[in-house]
């Protein structure tokens, strides 16, 4: 869906990226950017104020440690944005059971339908799919070509003028199947007629899932329309059709956002494969064209999990090799390690070896650490030949293994020990200036 909405976005999170200083200005701007996105693809004018009102909030809040005035504004409005379009979806599940299409005309029910059979009998899903369009003439065909050749049970009957009776009569046909695809007919508008209509199917069908199949250059009147399904029989889902072309979308997210049913897939063109799930995280770290934010999320996620990076902590605590090996793990996540001790400003001092190895060393790191004892990690001066056999022969490493972490970790203490007397407190009155949040100063003078 690489829509109007999504370029609008991108340019302004370009233009937040592109700005040396983050100050009131900018962020004003940013947001008046963000809402006039939302605003020219339709997105309803209560919700942009909603999450305009919600940017400015983040804005304000304290920053966790370790991130940019402007990574910490980027990654809230991420968050916003994902919550609107209905949040984190990155598990692709397949929901089964009776599942009942709706929508108006044209709005790509049927061609759905042939998409999502085959996807899930791709996937060895058992399928049932019954025709219940008594409107359209060559409804009936349409979902039969659709289906044909797909390894599924089909039911419709051509003849048959009531669609709670196809229903019934397919229900008892196909029988126990590990999903039921029914496909429904369309009006041009939702009028009463079709209102009662899809209330006795659904009486008759009782399914779990009733998904509004809409096509993504709705507008504003999507979220009426979605509201009104919505009222008839209670929506959990939302298929979003057409969106390969210049749809904008945001009227459509906007109606997701109404009825607080998540848009489920995504239909992409004509063909039976044109049909992805919907990610509302990936699908925004695309637009805004960011490598840079899905590491950005990584660095938020393991900084949150990562308590034992806090400078606090390295500078209190005596630096062992657990501590080692938590910061060996947490920089890594952070990203290159000489990037990170640059940030330090000790990038030249660190062990070559350090910044170099990847993720194999560090795995084989974790092995070694894990064959010690507790007594071990904590003091390891105590480790001398033997005891460095035994964790060797442990951890299905080498002696040499052993040796080269135990030689690692030694260096780095000695950097951590010139850290604590002066350098570091130099560098963390630097980041306190620049609005970070450093450990307490006072605790440092102690410290020596
Ligand atoms: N480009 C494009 N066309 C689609 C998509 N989904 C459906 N269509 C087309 O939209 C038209 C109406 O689809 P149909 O399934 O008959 O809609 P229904 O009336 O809701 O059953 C057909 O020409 C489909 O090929 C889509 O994701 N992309
Ligand atoms: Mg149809």
């Amino acid at each position: 869906m690489e829509s109007k909405l999504g370029s609008s976005l991108r340019r302004a999170f370009d233009k937040l990226t592109k700005s040396s200083a983050i100050s009131e200005n900018e962020i004003n701007e940013f947001k008046k950017d963000i809402q006039r996105a939302l605003i020219s693809s339709d997105v309803n004018i209560q919700d942009v104020m909603k999450i305009s009102k919600e940017i400015e909030n983040k804005a304000k809040e304290k920053m966790a440690s370790g991130f940019t005035k402007k990574e910490h504004l980027t990654k809230a409005t991420y968050d916003i944005l994902v919550q609107f379009m209905g949040g984190d979806k990155s598990k692709e599940s397949l929901p089964q059971g009776k599942i009942l299409f709706l929508g108006l005309f044209g709005a790509g029910k049927t061609t759905t339908v042939g998409k999502l059979a085959k996807m899930y009998s791709k996937r060895n899903i058992k399928v049932g799919v019954i025709g219940a369009d008594v409107w359209r003439p060559a409804a009936y065909e349409q979902l039969r070509q659709n289906v044909h050749d797909l390894p599924i049970k089909f039911y419709g009957d051509p003849k048959e003028k009531d669609p709670v009776k196809i229903i019934e009569k397919g229900m008892k046909e196909i029988g126990p199947v590990d999903v039921l695809f029914v496909d429904s007919a369309g009006r041009s508008g939702l009028d009463d007629e079709l209102v009662d209509e899809i209330k006795a199917i659904d009486k008759a069908l009782k399914p779990q899932e009733t998904w509004l199949v809409m096509s993504a250059d709705m507008g504003q009147s999507a979220g009426k329309q979605a509201e009104a399904f919505h009222n008839a029989v209670g929506v959990t889902g939302v298929i979003l059709t057409k969106t390969e072309g210049s749809a904008k979308g945001g009227g459509a997210l906007s109606a997701c956002a109404k009825t607080g049913a998540p848009v489920l897939f995504i239909g992409t063109g004509e063909k039976r494969e044109d049909i992805e799930f919907f990610d509302p995280m990936r699908y925004l770290s695309r637009i805004m064209g960011y490598g840079d934010l899905e590491g950005l999320l990584e660095k938020a996620r393991e900084v949150a999990e990562e308590e034992a990076l806090s400078p606090q902590e390295m500078l209190e605590k005596e630096f062992d090799l657990e501590m080692f090996y938590k910061q060996l793990k947490a920089t890594r996540k952070m990203g290159p390690l000489n990037k990170v001790f640059g940030m330090m400003g000790v990038g030249s001092e660190v062990p070559k070896e350090l910044l170099e190895g990847g993720e194999e060393m560090l795995e084989k790191f974790g092995h070694i650490m894990d064959s010690m004892t507790k007594y071990e990690r904590k003091n390891p001066d105590v480790l001398t030949k033997s005891r460095i056999l035994r964790v060797a022969k442990g951890s299905g490493t080498k002696e040499e293994d052993v040796r080269a972490l135990l030689k690692n970790f030694k260096k780095t203490k000695q950097l951590f020990k010139g850290f604590k007397s002066g350098k570091i407190k130099r560098q963390l009155k630097q980041m306190k200036k620049m609005g970070m949040q450093v450990p307490n100063l006072d605790k440092l003078e102690e410290l020596g």
